[in-house]
């Protein structure tokens, strides 16, 4: 299911609205299919992996990130076609909240005599395909708030100055979550000191172009879509996804109306003092209300700057 979850990241990006998703079919205790969901969204990673196992999969476990889906949509049903295939056991990490399937799929399995199990590295990937379950759960995409900062959390000199606070490899790291989301999007400020391109600097990615949106109130240049608050996220279809990559405006916009529901904050080991601070006001009435909101998930160094990863506690 490691390799799975692995592989099901390879699609991140590019699935919307479909959630992506692995798959890895073993014989014997031998790999015999890889798969994860394709750009678009179809063919599905069981399709993938069970085209790369063909006659090999008769009798064979079928691991999958996400629950076959029940009904055949834009194409056929996996557990469908899993069960010609002949899979004698399907190992699955959550089962899939979309209407269409939301236990279906199992039923439709274990009605073919097929053995199922759920539940194996369910966190990984519920953080895998949060986009798709947020959209699910919520009717709203996975918002990620990234802020780059100096120790005392500012993101500029008074002069405006702010290339760079943090390093390269902190920098390359924003570029891995560009590629993750379906969209990314800056407020009018940003848009107007750095006129930022958004585009995904990383090897093997020069062909993608992320859809970039402006939060404001005017319209938008050619090439990006204009929002006009953070609750208009919700309309947008095909977004699971959402990177804000600030600044201080739209960052405080997002935190205010509780859209956020990851932080990433990488921190440079420098101090500025007096000078433009990460986010604006948020509205707080009381230190209470700012209290076991986030909690932390994942810290990492990267060359010398910090990168701290927050999720949002909702219960
Ligand atoms: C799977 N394997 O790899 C994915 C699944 O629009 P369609 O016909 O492609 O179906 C989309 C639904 O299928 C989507 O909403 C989600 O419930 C599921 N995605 N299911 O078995 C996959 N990507
Ligand atoms: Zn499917």
């Amino acid at each position: 299911m490691e390799e799975a979850i692995v592989l099901g990241e390879r699609g991140r990006g590019q699935t919307a609205p479909n959630p992506s998703v692995g798959c890895v079919i073993v014989r014997n205790g031998g790999t015999v299919g890889r798969g994860w969901t394709q750009p678009g969204g179809r063919p599905h990673a069981e399709a993938v992996a069970l085209a790369e196992a063909g006659a090999q999969a008769r009798g064979a476990t079928a691991y999958v990130t996400l629950e076959p889906c029940a009904v055949p949509g834009r194409g056929p049903a996996c557990a469908d076609a899993l069960i010609e295939a002949g899979i004698a056991r399907v190992v699955a990490a959550i089962s899939d909240p979309f209407h269409h399937v939301n236990g279906d799929g199992f039923d439709k399995l274990r009605g073919a005599g097929i053995i199922v199990e759920v539940g194996a590295c369910a966190a990984e990937a519920e953080r895998s395909m949060a986009g798709f379950l947020t959209r699910q759960r919520l009717g709203r995409p996975f918002v990620t708030l990234k802020l780059a900062m100096s120790l005392d959390g500012r993101i500029a000199l008074p002069s405006g100055e702010s290339r760079w606070i943090t390093g390269e490899e902190a920098r390359t790291d924003v570029h891995r979550e560009r590629a993750r989301a379906d969209m990314i999007l800056v407020g009018r400020g940003t848009y107007q000191a750095d006129s930022p391109s958004l585009d995904i600097r990383l090897e093997g990615y020069e062909d993608r172009a992320p859809r970039r949106a402006l939060l404001t109130a005017g319209d938008a240049p050619e090439g990006w879509e204009a929002i006009r608050a953070p609750e208009a996220v919700a309309a947008l279809p095909g977004v699971n996804d959402l990177l804000v990559e600030g600044g201080a405006g739209a960052a405080a916009a997002f935190l205010a109306a509780d859209l956020v529901d990851r932080l990433l904050i990488y921190r440079a080991p420098i101090l500025i003092g007096a000078g433009k601070s990460a986010i604006g006001d948020i509205g707080l009435a009381s230190l209470a209300e700012a209290h076991g909101r986030w909690s932390l998930a994942e810290t990492r160094m990267l060359g010398i700057d910090r990168l701290d990863v927050y999720e949002r506690v909702r219960s």
